[in-house]
């Protein structure tokens, strides 16, 4: 299961409880306070890492507790520390803090924090006006960074430390701190709003130039060590999307083969996949199989991955064979939206920019059926 953002409830552990105590020694008949200190509370730590893929460990454990610690005992032995509770999360999570009472009333309550799947559209504009006021506490983007998210309370005092000239036998102690605590939004970091899909040479690039007003940039992501090139396209009444091309993908990506792991990974944080298909099958391909092959590598990989919003770009349109291939292509895959273009000539560009735009805006549903055809659909 892919998660990519979830609500958690943390808390941190409470300190240790002082300890009242006194000395009891053979030839020592009235002993003076020896009652140690309570022990700190265990933090509630996140650390990024690298093969962590995505959010999933906590859909099983909304609820993240550290240990208390342990409370102070006689000849002045303090309580052992509650240990840390770490929770690893990808390399280029974003946390947010949420208020308690908001995040508890819109959102049912503790025990009932759990994943949120990115469903582009649907509760998205909720979640974004809920993020509005929570504050950006934390963008992990190294490899072993850590953060830590609620700290232990300290541990109390024993009565060794309350003796004085006029008490020499106190029974004064104190109680340990609570630890902190609080409702956190945990999210992934996306690499633009579509990706490119495809194999090499099928004229990503090439399209992503034609898409994009600027020249493509290669964007500096500490999470990514593939570099993905990002370009901004312009959409009609002055918005904009990012669309990325992500190289890597071959096949058994799914199994780690090369980078394929990491490229799929990053296509993950895109919310909409552009399957870019050479329609010419212009190095002796098919773009069929070339389709069908990597609709399987993204299944493979996750499930949860193949059925995010996507559609098809047969490109290389200006090309004999292209008619054909195209045809055949829309009779297999005849319920996903196919846009045909030719990113060298540029046909087709704005037809595809609008597509995207519709998308993007949640206007229509691409990958809902078009004209009711039967064919499967990988
Ligand atoms: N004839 C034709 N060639 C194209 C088209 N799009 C890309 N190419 C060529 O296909 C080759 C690979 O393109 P590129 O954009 O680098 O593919 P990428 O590996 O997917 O990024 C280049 O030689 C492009 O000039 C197209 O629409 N028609
Ligand atoms: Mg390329």
């Amino acid at each position: 299961m892919f998660v990519d953002r979830i609500k958690v409830f943390a808390q941190a552990g409470k300190g240790g409880r002082g300890s009242v105590s006194f000395r009891r020694e053979k030839f020592v008949p009235k002993g003076g306070p020896d009652g140690g200190d309570g022990g700190h509370g265990g933090d509630v730590v996140l650390r990024a890492e690298r093969h962590v893929d995505n959010l999933a460990n906590l859909f099983y454990e909304p609820i993240i507790k550290a240990k208390d610690g342990g409370h102070g005992k006689g000849k002045k032995m303090a309580g052992r520390a509650g240990a840390n509770k770490i929770v690893k999360v990808p390399v280029g999570t974003i946390v947010w803090r949420a208020e308690d009472e908001k995040f508890s009333t819109s959102n049912a309550d503790k025990s009932r924090a759990g994943a949120q799947q990115r469903t582009p559209g649907s509760d998205q504009s909720a979640i974004r006006a809920l993020q509005s006021e929570m504050d950006l506490i934390v963008d992990l983007v190294r490899d072993g960074e850590e953060f830590v998210l609620c700290r232990g309370g300290a541990g109390g005092k024993g009565n060794v430390h309350f003796k004085s000239s006029r008490n020499r036998a106190p029974r004064q102690y104190t109680d340990g701190e609570e630890g902190e605590q609080g409702y956190f939004l945990l999210e992934l970091r996306t690499i633009a709003d579509a990706g490119l899909v495809g194999y090499p040479n099928a004229g990503k690039s090439t399209l992503l130039r034609k898409l994009s007003a600027a020249r493509p940039k290669v964007a500096a992501y500490p999470f990514t060590t593939l570099h993905p090139v990002v370009g901004v396209m312009e959409l009609p009444g002055y918005r904009h999307a990012t669309i990325a091309d992500i190289p890597g993908l071959i096949e058994g990506a799914h199994r780690g083969v090369g980078l394929g792991h990491e490229f799929l990974r990053h296509i993950t944080r895109c919310p909409i996949l552009i399957f870019v298909i050479d329609v010419a099958g212009s190095e002796g391909r098919s773009p069929v199989e070339d389709l069908q092959n990597l609709r399987k590598e993204i299944d493979l990989y996750d499930p949860m991955l193949s059925s995010r919003p996507w559609l098809i770009v047969a490109n290389k349109m200006d090309l004999p064979n292209a008619n054909e291939n195209l045809e055949a292509l829309q009779e297999k895959f005849s319920k996903v939206r196919t846009v045909s273009i030719s990113a060298a000539n540029g046909e087709g560009i704005d037809t595809l920019k609008k597509a995207l735009a519709e998308r993007m805006t949640g206007d229509q549903d691409i990958s809902s059926p078009i004209n009711g055809g039967q064919a499967e659909n990988l």
